[in-house]
């Protein structure tokens, strides 16, 4: 099933230049970038976006890294994205994670690990509208998309 994914590059990635390298990736899978946009995250934000965090001991470092710069945030599509997105991002302690994810590639630490992507289908669409306006979603067909799917 084609699904929407958000996909947030955290300040540390911004300033490593990473961007362009994280983005290559989910280009080169097959996935298609829908939504893309550089913002300063306001701490009213941070806070709505990790509410699930609330209590954790973490919360208050996180949102502090979280506003701490500029971050990428996109809306990913592709088929079943959701959980192959997760799987390409590695797990949350990138010490974990698995070597070719994102984080087993170019992170060290939890309180560092360079990316954020839903983690569920009922997380994509919150955090997709919390972060774009339907308007800032764009349709296209990707010429090469029999290429990528088998059936189409
Ligand atoms: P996820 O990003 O892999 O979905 P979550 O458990 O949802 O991981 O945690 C959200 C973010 O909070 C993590 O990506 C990480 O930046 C931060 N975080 C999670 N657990 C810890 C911790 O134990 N110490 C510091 N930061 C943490
Ligand atoms: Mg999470």
């Amino acid at each position: 099933m084609i699904e929407r994914s958000f996909v947030m590059l955290k300040p540390d990635a911004v300033l490593r230049r990473l961007m362009g390298d994280i983005i290559n990736r989910f280009e080169a899978r097959g996935l298609k970038i829908v939504g893309v946009k550089m913002l300063n995250i306001s701490r009213e934000l941070a806070e709505e976006h990790y509410a699930e965090h609330e209590q954790k001991p973490f919360f208050n470092d996180l949102v502090e890294y979280i506003t701490s710069g500029s971050t990428l945030a996109m809306v990913v599509e592709g088929d079943d994205c959701i959980n192959l997105i997760r799987k390409m991002v590695g797990s949350t302690n990138p010490k974990e994670s698995d070597i070719g994810t994102i984080r087993g590639d170019y992170a060290l630490e939890t309180g560092r690990n360079i990316i954020h992507a839903s983690d569920s289908p009922k997380s994509a669409k919150r955090e997709i509208s919390l972060f774009f306006d339907d308007s800032e979603i764009c349709e296209y067909k990707m010429p090469d998309e029999h290429l990528v799917y088998e059936n189409i």
